[in-house]
């Protein structure tokens, strides 16, 4: 018997939206569905008339908040942008005093603290939460990442912990095989509240920019392995699947094994050799790099993984540059076992490095915008439901319990022993990519970040004196205080004579 009232309501039945709904519904919780496009809502409705919770479609704005339990709860997963703004401003006339509503799509976290302040200036409460999972995440369990007012928090909770993804409590590892109308029950959730306003979006954010570093990292131990080592497709996909039952055990390493195993139903020749070697994005790592250049804080390992898909892109350039420009002829000899070992410690220390810088730009950014995150959590709903879910998250909780105030993951004594014991390897894969000419663009830029991090004294006292010369800006000094400021009266610069 469907409830007069919806527990819970969404917008935009797009890929998200569609799967979001069922997931809440097959939780038990009643949810009425708006789309811009009313046959999408007739034909969705039509789809699935035994969810355990009920689907209730609506044709207008008007009919969609009428049918919600107040305080009305309402989930908008639109593209992002203009057409979020767009509904949300055809929402707000309809909404009461105390309405909840709640953004799950891919916004840039400014516009979420935008939106909040606008919102709650009409005494309407904004939710900006982060969605993590994909298709299959929104199906069967995201990792949800809410960030906006706490009471309005509390009223979602007991919606958002059901639908979230699930963890193991003693192993922390993914608790899988939900099916639709059977979701997962128990577990530890993969949600938590982040902070005020804009904090959700911008965890979420982080986490994709994460997520292309951890992506770009696994191309080029497979570049490696193909271009030093020479092996197949499928020989790789079985070394991955042997990482992912060790320390690297994640959902991409996983996945990349089981590509690498896949053959192209077309041509029968291994799938990955068929696929165009160019990336697409659709934004989320460059505005974490951007937003690392504006607040000053160094994220190059994760602003090289987005280059590197702006370089793949540029195809037919890379085409024609490659018939003129040469590379070295040197061949790698030596033990294949060995240099895999290498290649998995590249990649182990690499991925430290750019976590490390991830955790970097949310500790400035908390500052930034008044929020307290809480970083060890953060990696604890990062276990399940998301695409950079690794067994290694717990490792980074760990660190943050031992120090909720580490200024970098590096410092932690686990990730500085085990950078320790595996650097020489590190520092090998990257002098043979050199020698060999096998491109390492996130490798080498995260193996340059730790040696950066861990100098006493960097060549920027010779980049401030060229500042000083030809614009006097300035100089401190080793033997005066921090914060003294000082400048050369150069002498005048010798500049060649041009002949008349
Ligand atoms: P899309 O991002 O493709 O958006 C399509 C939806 O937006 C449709 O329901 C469409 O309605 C609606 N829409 C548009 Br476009 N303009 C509208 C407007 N002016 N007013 C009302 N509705 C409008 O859907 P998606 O891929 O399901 O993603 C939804 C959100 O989730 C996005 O913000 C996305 O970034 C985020 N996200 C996506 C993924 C993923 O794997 N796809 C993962 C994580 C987060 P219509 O049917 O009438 O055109």
């Amino acid at each position: 018997m469907p409830k007069s009232q919806s527990d819970i309501g969404l917008i935009g039945l797009a890929v998200m939206g569609q799967n979001l709904a069922l997931n809440i519904a097959d939780h038990g919780f009643q949810i009425s569905v708006y789309n811009r496009t009313t046959e999408k809502t007739d034909k969705f409705v039509a789809e699935n008339p035994h969810t355990p919770g009920g689907v209730v479609g609506t044709k207008t704005l008007e009919e969609f908040v009428k049918s919600l339990a107040k305080p009305r709860k309402m989930i908008i997963l639109v593209q992002a942008g203009k057409a979020t703004d767009a509904v949300i401003d055809g929402l707000v006339p309809l909404l009461e005093q105390g309405d909840i509503v709640i953004d799950g799509g891919n916004a840039l976290w400014t516009d979420t603290i935008r939106r909040e302040k606008a919102l709650a200036a009409k005494g309407l409460r904004f939710i900006g939460s982060g969605v993590s999972g994909g298709e299959e995440g929104a199906r069967f369990g995201p990792s949800l990442m809410p960030g906006g007012e706490l009471a309005a928090w509390k009223e979602l909770k007991p919606i958002w912990e059901a639908v979230a993804a699930k963890v193991d409590a003693k192993t922390g590892k993914p608790i899988m095989g939900a099916t639709p109308g059977h979701p997962v029950t128990g577990g530890v959730p993969c949600t938590t509240y982040i902070g005020a306003n804009g904090a959700g979006h911008y965890v979420k954010m982080i986490h994709n920019g994460i997520e292309y570093g951890d992506m770009q990292m696994i191309c080029e131990a497979y570049a490696l392995m193909k271009g030093l080592l020479g092996l197949k497709a499928a020989e790789m996909g079985a070394i991955f699947t042997e990482w992912n039952a060790g320390i690297l055990d994640s959902f991409l390493i996983e996945i990349t094994a089981d590509i690498l195993k896949q053959k192209d139903p077309v041509s029968k020749k291994p799938f990955v050799d068929i696929v165009l070697d160019t990336a697409g994005q659709k934004g989320t790592g460059k505005w974490t790099s951007t937003n690392a250049l504006d607040m000053g804080v160094p994220a190059p390992t994760i602003a090289e993984a987005v280059f590197a898909r702006c370089i793949s892109a540029i195809k037919e350039e890379r085409v024609a540059a490659s018939k003129i420009l040469k590379g070295p002829a040197k061949k790698y000899r030596g033990s294949k076992k060995a240099l895999l070992a290498a290649i998995h410690d590249a990649l182990y220390c690499s991925k430290i490095c750019s976590y490390a810088q991830g955790f970097q730009l949310m500790r400035t950014a908390q500052k930034e915008y008044g929020w307290t995150l809480n970083f060890g959590e953060i990696a604890q709903i990062w276990r399940g439901g998301c695409i950079i879910r690794a067994a290694f998250l717990q490792k980074i909780t760990e660190a943050y319990a031992r120090n909720p105030d580490l200024a970098n993951l590096l410092l932690d004594p686990y990730f500085n022993k085990t950078v320790k014991k595996a650097q020489e390897n590190w520092r090998k894969v990257i002098s043979l990519a050199a020698e060999c000419g096998v491109a390492a663009p996130t490798f080498s830029s995260a193996l340059a970040y730790y040696d950066s991090y861990r100098s006493a004294r960097l060549p920027a006292n010779l980049l401030q004196s060229q500042r000083d010369y030809f614009g006097a800006h300035t100089y401190e000094r080793t033997d005066q205080p921090r914060g003294k400021f000082f400048h050369l009266d150069w002498p005048e610069p010798t500049r060649p004579q041009i002949a008349s």
